[in-house]
């Protein structure tokens, strides 16, 4: 009801929705998603029965990192809308009882911020170029980067400017690491933190959460005597590192000077056991969990990624995060489907090829039996489940961009081999033809395969059995059974994950090859067909 007071640990049990604008919906036909695409759209979200967005950077960005690389923090790129565009995009959303998510991006801007301008612009050891970090090279004529550190997409994480100093990007060249160190960077970024909440946002995610605080001690360790960054236990100079915490407790304090507090939502690829600090009540309050992304399709590993992740959100005071695909990684229909790679290349989704230098047949049909049962059981987890634009059409990554086309930097870097991560940021079908697949009438930035019109909205929406029925059909059963935090295991049924949740309800899943004997009770929704009494592999049942 109007007025009803907003819950604020809503974040708890959401299910939110991922939309990378860029890709989403087009309204002015510059082949370019924008804010009045999403807006326009609002009523497809609703009918998705979701419970928030979360916005990727809508910023105005050069896009040499698909908007990660942020020339401006409190302004919308001007190709996306405007700033009343975003404002009516809240009010629509809300009005729909739909929260809103936008990423911050605070570990560097874009080269074109004019942060960054100013500190080209100035002399070595100014203010302007403190806000970044600028050191001396190596080598008698300082011609060598200060340290052997590589980026995340491949190359040194050292540039060089024209003065002879480098500067350090821990991702692309065009995205220079801030200095957190700078008091100046520290409140800039609070008055954006203000400047979204002002404006009715409801959350933050947090983008490489954990990169902020650099240890730049000389004389600096060559990357031959690091810790793996997955590994780093707070040792890293580079990741993870315990002073960051400091800036999350600055952050919650302004968040929590709003009505409902304002949530948010690291991105840090830490091991599960060091997740918590970002989670706590005094940080962010909340962080990704990509340990089922992560994982193959395999029964063992995602018990145990789940009883370790519920027995960790229990222990500090958040919930649980679930998360099976992102604008990162390779569209879980498709891992899925793809072999196995004995050196298990694709796990981490971002690799495409085979480790033995092969391009991969995906099982599509395998591939989009298991991503069905893999919501299904992701959906009946206790915690905030994310979901990544497309996947409730169980879209597949699109692996024959041509090269022409690409965009993502991982992949210029990588000489090709990886694709990189364009493929599964597509712009999203609509209708089953037509221009752009009802994207817009302005083509599309990411060419679209033929075979998407088979995927679209207008394909699967009068369908009971289409993909995304099964996922409005889950939502709406999981809003209409949402009840606490709880799980009870029922063990013994082999190569079947079997749970039960407060209010009687049960969700079982089968991993093994052959079918499985369903227990007592009434199935409300199956991710697919089943046999008399019995539950398919790949296939997970809810029941009551
Ligand atoms: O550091 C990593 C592992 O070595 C990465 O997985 C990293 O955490 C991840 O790439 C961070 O991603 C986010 O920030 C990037 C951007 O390209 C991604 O799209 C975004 O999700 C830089 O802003």
């Amino acid at each position: 009801p109007v007025g009803a007071p907003i819950d604020s640990d809503w974040w708890r049990q959401a299910v939110v929705y991922q939309i990378y604008p860029r890709s989403f919906a087009d309204s002015d036909a510059d082949g370019m998603g924008d804010l009045q695409g999403i807006i326009s759209r609002v009523g497809y979200l609703t009918s998705l029965g979701i419970d928030a967005v979360w916005l990727s950077p809508f910023y105005p960005s050069a896009l040499a990192d698909g908007g990660y690389d942020v020339d401006d923090y409190r302004n919308v790129d001007p190709r996306l809308g405007t700033l009343d565009d975003f404002d009516e995009l809240v009010r629509a959303l809300h009005d729909a009882r739909i929260k809103l998510i936008v990423d911050i991006v605070p570990n560097h801007t874009s080269n074109r911020h004019e942060w960054f301008l100013e500190a080209l612009a100035a002399p070595k050891g100014s203010p302007a170029r403190d806000r970044y970090i600028f050191r001396d090279g190596t080598g008698l004529d300082g011609s060598g980067p200060p340290s052997d550190w590589d980026s995340v997409f491949g190359g040194s994480a050292w540039a060089q400017t024209e003065d002879g100093q480098w500067y350090l990007h821990l991702f692309a060249a065009e995205q220079p690491d801030l200095n957190w160190g700078n008091a100046e960077v520290r409140a800039d970024f609070l008055k954006t933190l203000r400047f979204w909440s002002d404006r009715g946002v409801d959350g933050f995610r947090v983008d490489v959460a954990h990169a902020l605080v650099k240890d730049l001690t000389e004389p600096l360790p060559s990357k031959t005597t690091l810790p793996r960054q997955s590994e780093s236990n707070g040792l890293h100079p580079l990741w993870d590192r315990e002073e960051v915490h400091e800036i999350y407790v600055e952050w919650r304090k302004v968040l929590n000077e709003y009505d409902p507090p304002r949530t948010a939502v690291a991105e840090a690829f830490v091991p599960a056991t060091r997740r918590a600090r970002y989670a706590s009540a005094e940080g962010l309050g909340q962080a990704f969990n990509f340990d089922l992304l992560q994982a193959d399709w395999d029964f063992d590993r995602f018990r145990e990624v789940i009883k370790e992740n519920l027995a960790l959100a229990e222990l500090n005071g958040s919930s649980s995060t679930w998360v099976l695909s992102n604008h990162d990684v390779v569209r879980h229909a498709t891992r899925y489907g793809l072999p196995k790679d004995p050196a298990g290349a694709w796990q981490d989704g971002k690799a495409w090829l085979l480790s033995n230098g092969t391009e991969p047949t995906v099982d599509v049909e395998q591939g989009l039996r298991r991503a069905r049962a893999a919501v299904l059981l992701m959906l009946a987890l206790p915690g905030s489940a994310y979901l990544y634009q497309g996947e409730e059409l169980g879209l597949q990554e699109v692996g024959e961009l041509p090269a022409a086309n690409l965009q993502d930097p991982a992949y210029f870097r990588s000489k090709g081999a990886e694709k990189g991560r364009d493929g599964c940021r597509v712009p999203l079908p609509w209708t089953i033809g037509g221009l752009s697949f009802g994207f817009g009438s302005g083509g599309s930035h990411l060419l679209q395969p033929r075979w998407f019109g088979s995927y679209s909205v207008e394909a699967q929406e009068g369908d009971a059995s289409s993909t995304l029925s099964l996922y409005r059909k889950a939502l709406a059963v999981r809003r209409g059974l949402r009840t606490g935090e709880g799980l009870e295991w029922v063990d013994g049924t082999a190569w079947a994950l079997n749970f039960k949740r407060p209010g009687g309800w049960q969700s079982v899943t089968n991993f093994g090859a052959a079918p499985v004997e369903l227990p007592d009770g009434a199935v409300v929704l199956a991710s697919g067909p089943l046999e008399g009494a019995k539950l398919p592999t790949d296939t997970t049942a809810w029941l009551i």
